[in-house]
């Protein structure tokens, strides 16, 4: 029994007792931190019909982290802006990979229907909200789809360099991550985050690729992509003319990401920087669609 005011000192346990608890302490802190604290297991159909539009769609997502105004995922931040383009509402809600049925986020759950995956979430909420999306004419639909998996298979990888490899980067996210971490957790989330994610982010892009070759190569080919997004965007409001599409979501999960004060090496923003275009394309979307979580930034500053 614990006697008020006793210090843990005179209850004489002995050093491996108390240690042993410490691991444990963390281990299940750790435990409950990565498995997070909704829902339960979740699995999905790949191509579900579609579902019953009164129904809450819930998006799960990681947390916001330094000033991205939607998720910390490119991904999670493209289903968020593309449902604020054609105005659904949804309530977004913290997830984990441990219980997303593929195992990342995003996925939503809508009624009895999991769906995960960006893309696919699209095509869902686009099947049980017909008429949602602006009409695009078949070309343009064929080049929403190339710029949205330009952006995700090519684009994306640089960002993911720059901050989960390349060091400058790899610290702040790390500080990020660290600075969320409940703090029960800490010498073993801080050994985890020191020592476990770089590598496997490593071989993840060696075995994608780009991570194969040298940061000067590696660099030139993230400009030669960040040149052409440019150049598609040209002086237009958003990539195909006056109105957002499905690969302005796409560029604005990147962008906003990319554009964060943190989480991101400073030579990656520097890039970036060069194109002016794409930087005020970015603040525009984040002021159009994002302004209540601009003013609760500027709230919370004050
Ligand atoms: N193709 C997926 C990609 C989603 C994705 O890569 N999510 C990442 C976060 S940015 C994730 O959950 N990663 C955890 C993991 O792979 O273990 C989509 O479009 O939703």
């Amino acid at each position: 029994m614990t006697i008020p005011g006793q210090s843990i000192r005179s209850l004489n346990f002995s050093t491996s007792q108390v240690l042993g608890a410490g691991i444990a302490a963390g281990a299940l802190a750790l435990y409950v931190w990565r498995r997070g604290f909704s829902g339960s297991n979740a699995s999905a159909c790949d191509t579900p019909e579609a579902g019953n539009e009164s129904d809450e769609i819930v998006l799960y997502g990681f947390e916001r982290l330094s000033d991205v105004v939607a998720s910390f995922s490119p991904y999670v931040a493209k289903v968020e802006a593309w449902m604020r383009f054609v105005g659904l509402p949804y309530t977004k809600r913290t997830g984990s990979t441990a219980k997303a049925p593929k195992g990342q986020l995003p996925y939503i759950v809508h009624g009895k229907n999991v769906v995960a995956d960006s893309t696919l979430i699209v095509k869902y909420l686009l099947r049980t909200y017909p008429g949602m999306d602006r009409r695009l004419s078949p070309e343009q639909e064929a080049l929403s789809v190339m710029m949205s998996h330009f952006i995700e298979n090519s684009v994306y990888y640089g960002l993911f360099y720059h901050r989960w490899i390349q060091p400058q980067g790899y610290e702040s996210i790390k500080e990020l991550l660290l600075a969320k971490a409940p703090a029960a957790a800490g010498l073993l989330v801080r050994y985890i985050a020191g020592c476990k994610i770089r590598p496997h982010m490593k071989s993840a892009l060696h075995y994608q690729g780009l991570g194969r070759h040298s940061e000067a190569d590696i660099n030139f080919l993230i400009d030669e992509d960040l040149a052409a997004l440019s150049q598609m965007l040209g002086d237009k409001e958003y990539l195909l003319g006056r109105h957002p599409c499905l690969a302005d979501a796409s560029a604005f999960g990147f962008l906003d990401n990319a554009l964060a004060s943190e989480g991101v090496s400073p030579e990656y923003r520097h890039m970036l920087a060069q194109y002016s275009n794409l930087v005020a394309y970015t603040e525009r979307i984040r002021a159009t669609y994002f302004d209540a979580e601009l003013r609760f930034e500027e709230t919370e500053e004050d």
